[in-house]
Formats: structure tokens, sequence, C-alpha cells
């Protein structure tokens, strides 16, 4: 426990943790497990191209899911590119620019508008409401975001897709395992799209898979995704690699087993963060308004300054230098980075929620490397932050 702010490792003192606390999620299979899968891949010498892993990571994740088809990929971004491929989408697709700058590029690879939407304050995602005055005949779909481990209203999204008869298809990156409506995530939409980064709560080092209940989709996907190598072939407008490993498939595989667990211990840690962060004034957790399940992986928080005394980046610098790494998420703005900001400058200052969330909010560790006695070390330091923040702020 700090005993004044001259203890404070930005003024000199030692860090509270010898050891960096990341952000991610970054948990492992155990080395057994994992040698002996490998060891079943070095005596099948078989290692990409739709696998038997990848078909049994397929197979497996659809029974998950509950959907009909999923196609595994080497990640997310080439997911989200695929999709707009196999989808044909022409002119102006609109989506948040809350969000990681993969969703809005796979756009620009396929030679798509990006038409920039402003977030609910609260659940900091996309809603119907603010998606209808920007659909004109040039429009071609809608890009939801699912977010920190919940869902946007996919059903009101659906419902104006269908209204103005465009596509709608979701980056869910950050929802594997969610539900919403009683539905689970991979369901909703033409298709969605899930991602198995090193840092996600599924960790295939990297990967990701896109899901469908549209067989038709689901073809011109995998021959797209395979160079018409897997499957039935059936004509698409171009072709690629984006093939998941029987590698990345071994990792996927074991961590789907321990999903249930890691889950759980996601949810212990943001129960205590919640409790223990929940009355200090300026530090507001995210307010899910979807019903269904979430896998309590990012414990994401908005810092009104007003109230907590320092601002998100120098409370972010003060945890630093304890070791404890927040990311500032998404900062910069998608519409406020290359190329957007120069291609569609009229974006800039079109979103103020946007821009007050990428000011505002940060990412607090959690993960395999966090215990629980971290996480309420870390608690009690902001807490301390909070009753000192004059003092801090006036010498920083
Ligand atoms: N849509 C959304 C909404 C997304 O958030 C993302 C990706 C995507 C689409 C695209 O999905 P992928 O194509 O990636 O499957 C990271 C990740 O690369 C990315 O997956 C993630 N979202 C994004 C928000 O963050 P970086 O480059 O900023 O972070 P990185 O990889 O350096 O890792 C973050 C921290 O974790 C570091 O401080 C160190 C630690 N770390 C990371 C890795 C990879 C480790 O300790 N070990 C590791 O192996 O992009």
């Amino acid at each position: 426990m700090k005993k004044n702010i001259k203890s404070l490792a930005i003024f000199g003192g030692n860090p509270t943790f010898t050891n960096v606390l990341p952000v991610g999620q970054l948990n492992l299979p155990d080395w057994e497990s994992f040698e002996r899968s490998f060891r079943g891949i070095f005596s099948r010498r078989y290692y990409t191209n739709h696998g038997p892993l990848a078909q049994e990571l397929e197979s497996r994740l659809s029974n998950f899911f509950g959907v009909a088809h999923v196609i595994c990929t080497t990640n997310a971004t080439i997911a989200l590119m695929l999709a707009a491929k196999a989808l044909e989408l022409k002119g102006k697709v609109v989506l948040p620019a809350y969000t990681f700058i993969a969703t809005a590029q796979s756009l620009t690879w396929s030679g798509l508008e990006p038409v920039f939407c402003d977030v609910d304050a609260e659940t900091h995602m996309i809603t119907a409401e603010a998606i209808e005055p920007l659909i004109d005949d040039n429009v071609s779909a809608i890009l939801g975001v699912h977010l920190w481990g919940g869902a946007c209203t996919p059903v009101d999204l659906e419902a104006l897709a269908s209204k103005y008869n465009i596509n709608v298809y979701f980056d869910a990156a950050h929802a594997f395992g969610c539900s919403c409506a009683g539905v689970n995530i991979g369901n909703f939409g033409n298709l969605e799209v899930f991602s198995f980064h090193a840092t996600k709560v599924l960790n295939a080092a990297e990967g990701g898979c896109i899901c469908t209940n549209d067989t038709d989709l689901a073809k011109r996907l995998r021959n797209i995704r395979s160079s018409y190598g897997a499957g039935e072939s059936v004509d698409v407008p171009v072709t690629c690699n984006g093939r998941m490993s029987e590698a990345q498939a071994a990792m996927a595989l074991l961590a789907l087993e321990e999903y249930p667990r890691i889950r759980q211990e996601n949810k212990d840690r943001m129960d205590v963060y919640m409790q223990l962060l929940v009355d200090i004034p300026g530090i507001a957790f995210i307010q899910q308004k979807a019903e269904g399940a979430y896998n309590y992986q990012y414990v994401v928080v908005a810092v009104d300054s007003s109230l907590f005394g320092l601002d998100r980046d120098q409370l972010v610098a003060v945890l630093e230098a304890e070791n404890i790494l927040c990311r500032r998420y998404f900062f910069p703005g998608v519409h406020r980075s290359i190329p957007y900001s120069q291609n569609y400058p009229q974006y800039e200052n079109a979103l103020p929620v946007t821009d007050m969330l990428c000011n505002n909010v940060l990412q607090l560790p959690s993960g395999a490397l966090v215990s629980l006695d971290d996480v309420r070390s870390i608690c009690e330091l902001i807490r301390f932050i909070y009753n000192n923040a004059c003092l801090i702020k006036s010498k920083l």
C-alpha cells in the first residue's frame, strides 16, 4: 500500500508489481496437452489446408455456437475481408468508428467506402437509431461491432437491414461465448466474425472464424478462403489464402475445452473490480443493455476527469509506472487514423460520443496472469490515486 504520493513509482517509488501485468487474456493450454496435439500433427505430416484438426474445430465450434456453418480463418481481419467479398458488397457500408482499425480496413481492402456512425455513450456500441439516417441508395450493408465481451443490439440491426433490403453482418471479435435475446452470437445477420488472437478469450495465437446459417454463403466463403481448395467448388469473384493451420487449430481446440473455466475466472475478476471501484467518482463501468451472456473478458471503464481528478491519460501513466499496463481503447479513433482522417475529413467533428470514449476509456488488466489479489491491489491503488488526485496532478 502506498503511504504518500512520493511512494508512487511515477515519482520514484517502487512499482506495486515487479512483473508487468498485461491487459490481454494470454491463456495457454498445459504443455503436455499441447505436446500431445503437436505430436499428432507431426506424425500425420499434414499441416494446413482444412486438415483434421481444423475440421474438428469447425465442427466443435458449430455445436458451440449452434450455427450451421463455421469457416475457420487465419485471423479475424482476413475473415472480415473475405466476408465483404463473399457478400459481394458495393458502394458504402455503415459501421461504428469506435472499433479496432481492422474493421474499417477490411472495407478499404474491398474498395468499399466506410460510413462512420456514432455510438451509444453507455454501451459504447452502434444502434439502429444512429444508423438509419445514414442509409441511402449507395449503402449495401451495415457492419455492426459487438464490443467488450457483450453484444450490440443485433435484432434491431437485422430489422433495419431488412427494412432497407441491405446486408447486415457483425464483427464479433470480442464476443466469443456471448448471447443476445436467447440467441448465441454467431447466428445473427448474414454472418458473424470472431477473433482467436492471443489476447482474446479463445486463444489460438492467431486465428478467427466466420459463422453463418446461409449454406450458399458458406460455400462462397470456403472457396474464397482456400483459393478454391476446400469443399465443393463454386464460382467466386476473387480468392485468397485465409486458411487456419493445424497448429492454430490445435491451440484453439485446447482453449475451447478450457473456455468455461476461463469465463468463470474472468467473471470473478470482474466482480472484484466492480465491487471495489463502483463507488469511486468518475470511474464508470460500461452498462450492457442487451440481455444475454457475457465472457467478462474486458474490464473497461470510462474516466470522467471532472469527478476523478485526473484524466484518463494521466491515470494510465500513473498505473503504467506501477507495471499495470492499461490499454487506451480505441485510440486514436478510426476516423482520426490514416487513411480515414485524410480521405473522409467530414467525420472529424461529427462523432462526439466516439471522440469522448476514445479520450476517456481504458481497459484494466485481466486474464490468466492476473490474480484476484492483483485485482485488489490495483483497485486499492486507484482509490489512493483518486484520494490524492489534486496533489498528483500538480506534480505530473
Ligand atoms: N475487430 C475488433 C473489434 C478487434 O478488436 C480486432 C482485434 C479485430 C477485429 C481483428 O482481429 P485479428 O485480426 O487480430 O484476429 C491487438 C490485437 O492484435 C488484436 O487482435 C486486437 N483486436 C487489438 C485490439 O489489439 P495490438 O497490436 O495493439 O496488441 P498486441 O498484439 O501488441 O497485444 C497487446 C498486449 O498483450 C501487449 O501489451 C503484450 C501482450 N501480449 C500480446 C501478445 C500477442 C503478450 O503478452 N503476448 C502475446 O503473444 O493489437
